[in-house]
């Protein structure tokens, strides 16, 4: 068979990392139009290097969940099983998935804006860092900030159109393109969260409730 997942912010947040829409989220304590756009960084790169930074440390101190691990198995056993996700995070590559798509770019890498060159991002990077390809000052998170194209989107349709179940594990659905992917499934469909997300009704089924428990005994 084969499987599409789909993970958002609610399957590391009890690995301690913070969800974005939630009481107590990053966007209740931080602007996303400061911190998450390219204008915001062009604006003040400081200020975004202190928000991946800060996150950057709080991700190397987390560690991967039962939902993280019940994936990873769930992997080793299916194939065919294509894992996408929305997190920044490394915890789905740390608790053993293998081939993770990261819709989002990736805290744990840096970008060139003038080359495109990547790399591992230091704990901590500054407005003054070089690319080591090009020596341009340039440099970024490799981060999908609001109003830029998010990646692996041929990949990424590819497998939820082909896929025999869509799941959506602990998102909001309140981003796109990540929160139409439902309409594009041709399969069955399992919405999997604390509560009915804003596309709860285009899911044929759900599941509620925290993902260390729900993702586990989906996967049994
Ligand atoms: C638990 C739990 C527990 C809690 N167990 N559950 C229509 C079509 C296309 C685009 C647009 C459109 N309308 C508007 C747009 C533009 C925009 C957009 O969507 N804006 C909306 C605000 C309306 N989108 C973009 O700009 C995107 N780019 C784009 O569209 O390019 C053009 C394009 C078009 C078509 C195809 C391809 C390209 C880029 C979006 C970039 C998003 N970036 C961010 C920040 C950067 C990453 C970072 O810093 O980490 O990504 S925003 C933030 O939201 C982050 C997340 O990945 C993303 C999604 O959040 P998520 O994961 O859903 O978290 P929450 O907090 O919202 O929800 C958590 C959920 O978990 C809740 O439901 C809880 O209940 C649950 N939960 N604990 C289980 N223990």
């Amino acid at each position: 068979m084969k499987i599409a997942i789909l993970t958002g912010a609610g399957v590391s947040a009890e690995s301690g990392l913070g969800t974005f829409r939630d009481k107590d989220g990053l966007w209740t304590k931080y602007d996303l139009n400061e911190v998450a756009t390219p204008e915001g960084f062009a604006r003040n790169p400081a200020l975004v290097h202190d928000f991946y930074n800060a996150r950057r440390t709080n991700c190397v101190q987390a560690t991967p969940n039962a939902a993280h691990t019940a994936l990873a198995a769930l992997a080793m056993a299916d194939h065919d099983l294509t894992l996408i996700t929305q997190n920044v995070d490394d915890l789905h590559s740390r608790a053993g998935s293998p081939a993770v798509i990261h819709m989002h770019g990736e805290l744990m890498r840096a970008l060139c804006a003038s080359c495109n060159a990547r790399w591992d991002a230091p704990l901590a990077m500054h407005p003054s860092d070089c690319c080591q390809t090009c020596g341009a000052a340039a440099t970024r998170p490799d981060i999908v900030w609001f109003g830029e194209i998010t990646y692996h989107m041929d990949a990424i349709l590819d497998a939820v159109t082909a896929a025999d179940l869509f799941v959506a594990i602990g998102t909001s659905a309140e981003v796109y393109p990540a929160a139409g992917l439902v309409e594009q499934a041709t399969g069955d469909t399992l919405e999997i969260n604390l509560a009915p997300s804003a596309r709860a009704n285009a899911f044929a089924s759900h599941r509620f409730g925290p993902a260390t428990e729900v993702v586990p005994a989906w996967v049994a």
